[in-house]
Parts: C-alpha cells; structure tokens; sequence
C-alpha cells in the first residue's frame, strides 16, 4: 500500500545538507552511522564546509546501498520517543557503494587526497583481534586471506590496503577515526592497522609503517545513540507520517553525544556544530559510556532475555532487573568511573533509566546480546578486576557474565527462550560445545573464564570470580533467574 506512494528523493524533500564533494569515507553504512555521524556532519555541512560529504561505503549487504541510490542517497532519521516521533533528512552523502562487489574502491576511495578523514563503525566484532590478547587476531581466517590478498574484506585489511596505496601515491596526511565502543579506539586501530602490515611478507608494509609514523593521526571518540535494527513497521509509520516511501528509514532515540579526541591531522568537518563535544578527556567518557551505558544494557539484556522479555524497555520495567541495574552502577561501575567535567554522574545515570524505559523505540534483548563475547570482554573485565583488588567480588558483573552463558552456551537440558536464541555470537559455536560437554555451571564458567581466556588473562586468573559465575549458572538453570538475581541483589 505504501509503496504506491512517491520515493523520498531530492526533488520531493527538505534535506539539512547538499555536499558539494566528499571529504570523508566511512566504513560500516549501517543504521548507527546513519543516526549518528551522518547527523552530525549535516550540521557541519550546512555551516558552509560543503566538502565534507561522505562516501559510505557497506561490507557486504546491498539493501542500504540500492535503496540510497534509489532515493538521491537520502534516507530518513526517524526520532522516537513516547512522546511521538520527529522525522530528518540528513542529507550528508555523496556516494555510497559496497564493498564486496567493487574490491578495488575502498583502498582507491581512501588514497583520494580530497578524503582526509576516514571513520568507522563496524562493530566491535569488526577488528579482527583476539578478546584474550587484545592483538590482531592472526589465525582469523578473513586476516589470513587479507593478509596474502590485495582485495581485503575485513575492515583491518581495508585500512591497511588503502593506508599503503595511499602511501604510494601522494602520502597526504589522513586522520582515521573509529566510531566504535571499544576503549581508547583510536590507539587501539592504529595497534591493529600496524600489526597488520607488519605481518606483511618482508618489507611490503614498511613504507606505510613509515608513512603513518608521519602523517596520520588515530584520535579516540566516544558515540552514543540507541539505534535500534529498522522495521517493516517504521517504514510504514515513516512513509504515513512522511507521505514519501523510504525503504530505509532509520530509527533512534533522542538523545545523542558524540566526544572526540582534537586530533586531526588534515582538517575535519565542524562536527560541532551538531554538538560534538571536542576534548582531551575522551577517555573520561568513554570509560562512562562503555561502563555505565553499554556494561549495564548488557545485564538488561540478558536477565531480561532469559525472563522472556523481546524488548530492552520491557526488561527495565521488571522491578527486580531495574534494582539489578541500579546495583551494578551504584556499586560496581560507578566507583571506577571518572566523571568527564562538567558530568553529574547521578544526573547521567538518571537519563540512562529513561533513555532505556523508552518503549517506543522497539530496542530488542537479542540486538543488544549480539556479540556478547566480543562486547563484555570491552564493558566487564576492567572494572571486575576494580572490585575485585578491593576484596570484594563483583556480584552483579558475575551474574551478567552467568546470563550471558546461560543464553549463549545453555547446559543441556536448559532452554534459555527465544530471545537468547536470537542472540548471534561469533563464539556461539565453541561455547556451546563447552557447554555440551560440562557437567555443571561450575565447569561452564571454568572452561570459558579461566581455559578459554574469554575475558582475557587477568580475569582467568580471579576463582573467585569464576566460582561466582559458575554458581549462578547452576542456580539460573535449577531455580530460575529470579533467584539468581535474588541471591545477588541480597549479596
Ligand atoms: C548496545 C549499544 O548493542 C549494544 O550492545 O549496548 O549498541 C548501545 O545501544 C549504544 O552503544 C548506545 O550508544
């Protein structure tokens, strides 16, 4: 029915911005991207600074890419909230194209001298390194084939390929800026990007080595906007509202922050002016962000997901998981947080209840279970190991870690629900051999925590912690969830 309607396009639509060319590539065209710097860098793009569009560029699916190029590259961000919904065009891309289907452009788009700034948000799953040593991942089967290929598919392999041609070519000075919830991101790249070409056969990535030592800069940024996967029912609710179709319209919430590191080594687009907060404090807040915001959406998630919940805000709502929230940030997270200046932590933590009670915005249990294995090991360790130099052991980061276990690797017999079946997880596969084979919860966490590292060495080394996680899986599956968290709540 509503596809009868006209498609969004330039002649039928009030866009914020009109790129005159592209200064920016960014990897990863996925919904987060298009919520959050896209917006941003329409407000920039409207102070004048026309030639920062943005080339997009999506790995492997075509579905964003057609339905852009169908609609002038425009889309639209449809703002929810319970109180209703506003609708925007950004309007902040030049081209868009995929990655798998033309090799040679990425590493061409990123020795382009007019692209100085290159971004990324491609999943903390999208670095190719090990969760166990933090380091490039040298056995992962896409780094081996990037390694010995030239059309690399793995964003690592991208960066690397074009940080030489580019190299080769003019040697213009780049800033590469990733957008993902990993700490301290911009150093962590910059370590993956240099241990791939340093694992190039002989001398093949020392002029790039060289070339980055000189001339690109890996600043850190902390984003942050709940964006949830878009809907068949957003498309329709967008295109009733709108009276255009849009086959790719973009959910978010309202509420969105973006903290860069001021180190571009060729200019950037004035973010600002869509309230990007420029400071030498972002490890300040990305450290509250992957702590307080992701660490605690990780408990939601996974209580809820076992408690039958679809939805994140569903999952708030139940009292007993909203006092587990609260726990884990008044007494695990907090107290290893340090407030960036001018942030009132309360006053922030306070947002996050009602940025995660919006139910309006259809955020779901499994979207954010996803990946947990890459994901905890960002949000959980650091301040497990915090509490647990103090004597005191982490209840409330045991029992997300037993959660998230019993929704990925459940025990046989154990029937986590359909949510936690949702979950898609690079490990899934391996932990849930562990799982097959273990006798108890005990052994679960053993094998995973302390053999397999999943957490990283340091956490391997806690039985404490361990033993905890252990039992609370044996106490999820015997008794329930309810008196998991019963019995860390009283703790
Ligand atoms: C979430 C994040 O999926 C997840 O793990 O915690 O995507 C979260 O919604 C964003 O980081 C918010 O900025």
């Amino acid at each position: 029915m509503s596809s009868a309607l006209p498609r969004l396009g330039a002649a039928n639509t009030q866009r914020i911005a009109s790129p005159r060319s592209a200064g920016v590539l960014h990897l990863g065209l996925g919904s987060f991207h298009r919520a959050h710097q896209a917006v941003y860098t329409a407000a920039a793009l409207r102070t004048g600074d026309d030639d920062w569009g943005i080339v997009g560029v999506a790995s492997r699916s075509r579905s964003v890419v057609d339905a852009m190029r169908a609609q002038d590259l425009l889309y639209t961000v449809a703002e929810i909230s319970p109180r209703g919904t506003a609708l925007r065009v950004p309007g902040a891309h030049t081209d868009v194209f995929v990655a798998a289907e033309e090799p040679a452009r990425v590493a061409e788009s990123l020795a382009d001298p007019a692209i100085r700034v290159v971004t990324l948000t491609v999943t903390e799953n999208g670095y190719s390194y090990s969760p166990v040593t933090g380091h490039l991942d040298l056995a992962d089967a896409g780094i081996v084939a990037d390694l010995s290929g030239s059309h690399p598919q793995t964003p690592i392999g991208q960066l690397a390929r074009g940080v030489q041609l580019r190299a080769g070519r003019s040697g213009a000075p780049l800033t590469i800026l990733s957008c993902d919830n990993l700490s301290e991101n911009g150093a962590h790249t910059e370590r993956l990007v240099r241990e791939f070409l340093s694992a190039l056969p002989g001398t093949e990535g020392d002029e790039a080595l060289a070339y980055l030592d000189q001339a690109v800069a890996f600043p850190s940024s902390m984003v942050d906007r709940i964006v949830p996967a878009t809907t068949a029912q957003l498309r329709e609710a967008t295109a009733a509202q709108q009276g255009l179709w849009d086959e790719v319209p973009v959910p978010a919430e309202p509420f969105s922050m973006w903290a860069i590191e001021d180190r571009f080594a060729a200019g950037r687009p004035s973010w600002e002016a869509g309230g990007a907060v420029f400071t030498d404090e972002v490890g300040r807040y990305e450290q509250m962000k992957v702590r307080l915001l992701n660490g605690t959406h990780s408990l939601i998630a996974y209580l809820g997901a076992l408690r039958g919940a679809s939805l994140i805000a569903e999952s708030i709502e139940m009292p007993n998981i909203e006092e587990s929230a609260r726990l884990i940030l008044r007494r695990e997270f907090e107290p290893f947080v340090e407030a960036p200046t001018g942030i009132d932590l309360r006053q922030y933590e306070s947002q996050l209840f009602d940025r995660w009670a919006n139910s309006a915005l259809g955020h779901r249990t499994a979207q954010v279970g996803t990946d947990g294995s890459v994901k905890l090991g960002q949000r959980i360790p650091g301040p497990a190991l915090l509490s647990l130099d103090r004597g005191e052991v982490p209840h409330m980061i045991a029992l997300t870690v037993a959660a998230y276990l019993s929704c990925i690797a459940p025990i046989s017999g154990f029937d986590p629900g359909p949510h936690a079946r949702a979950m898609i997880d690079p490990a899934r596969e391996k932990l849930a051999g562990i799982a097959a084979s273990a006798r108890n919860g005990v052994e679960i966490a053993s094998r995973v925590i302390s053999d397999l590292k999943l957490f990283g060495q340091e956490l391997a080394e806690k039985p404490v912690f361990v033993a905890r996680v252990g039992e609370l899986i044996d106490t999820i599956v015997r008794h329930g969830v309810d008196a998991a968290i019963g019995d860390c709540t009283a703790a």
